[in-house]
């Protein structure tokens, strides 16, 4: 199968606790290859673009708030089935049903909180990469 790219986002919580490097490194170590990264604090238009489907979600200002309240870290990975991998590595959103051995599993308790984000489907890691890395979706 040909090499799928995603987006990933090493979250604020991830950065705050020094645990980029290792995230990036379960990516690595997975087999993605890295095809760009940058350490970046959000504008509040960009992360309500970038979660736009929650827009109408109770918890969207949260999240918004969240997710620009300090530097994070983008990166687009590729590999085989990028997508569906980082996911894998990520675990479930509620990092305390995420499976032991999981990013979320190991590292992470509150929902609000739970350090990285992956692209979920080829449209939204071409909609997500191109927000972040304009021409690399
Ligand atoms: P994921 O990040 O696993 O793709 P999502 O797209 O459903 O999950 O939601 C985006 C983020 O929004 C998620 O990482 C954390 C936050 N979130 C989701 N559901 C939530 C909830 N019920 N309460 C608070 N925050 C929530
Ligand atoms: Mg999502």
């Amino acid at each position: 199968m040909s090499a799928e790219r995603t987006l990933v986002l090493v979250k604020p919580d991830g950065v705050r606790r020094g645990l980029v490097g290792e995230i990036v490194s379960r990516l690595e170590g997975k087999g993605l290859a890295l095809v760009a990264l940058e350490l970046r604090t959000l504008e509040k238009s960009v992360a309500e673009t970038h979660y736009g489907e929650h827009a109408s979600k109770p918890f969207f200002g949260e999240l918004v708030e969240f997710i620009t309240s300090g530097p994070l870290v983008a990166l687009v990975v590729e590999g085989p089935r990028a997508i569906e991998g980082v996911r894998g590595l990520m675990g479930v959103t509620d990092p305390v049903k995420a499976v032991p051995g999981s990013i979320r599993g190991d590292f992470a308790l509150e929902i609000g909180e739970n350090l990285v984000h992956g692209s979920d489907s080829p449209e939204s890691a071409k909609r997500e990469i191109d927000l972040f890395f304009p021409g690399l979706g």
